[in-house]
């Protein structure tokens, strides 16, 4: 079975609560859930990590090498910034599918562009909580085109 890892960076802990207009009104913990209640009905693991420190997903972007198939990653503001984060990605050689709750092409000009999105599988904005399931389909349809596991 196939295993991805969804990472959520900074400020994500925080929904549920933060600027629901935007974000909606699903906590980390009930959108961590349903990815994983999502992955057993289409038969990937899931297993779930957040943080605000840029560091500490670097660290678990390079830990899921060889402990995951794959990576949904919402960086958060880490996106529009984060030339190790997108290095991270290089290096690790796993398919990553970027997600964000919210349309970031029909915001702000600076969340227009991605430093995940040019060494990710493709990108999902725009579709609530329901990017993440999105992105499980996607990623897991991914891996079982590719083969193994
Ligand atoms: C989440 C954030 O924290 C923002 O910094 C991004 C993204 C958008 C989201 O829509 O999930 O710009």
């Amino acid at each position: 079975m196939h295993s991805i890892l969804v990472l959520n960076g900074p400020n994500l802990n925080l929904l549920g609560t933060r600027q629901p207009e935007v974000y909606g009104h699903t906590t980390l913990q009930m959108l961590e859930d349903q990815c994983v209640a999502h992955g057993k009905t289409i038969g990937v693991t899931v297993e779930t990590f957040q943080s605000n420190h840029e560091g500490a997903l670097i660290d678990a972007i390079h830990a899921a090498r060889g402990a995951h198939d794959g990576i949904i990653l919402n960086a958060g503001a880490y996106s529009h910034s984060s030339i190790a984060l997108m290095d991270a990605i290089s290096s690790v050689q796993l398919p990553v599918v970027e997600v964000h709750m919210s349309n970031i092409h029909a915001r702000e000009s600076f969340r227009h562009r991605s430093y995940i999105a040019p060494v990710a599988l493709g990108q999902i904005c725009g579709f609530g909580a329901r990017s993440y399931v999105l992105a499980l389909d996607a990623l897991a349809a991914h891996l079982r085109e590719k083969g193994g596991a």
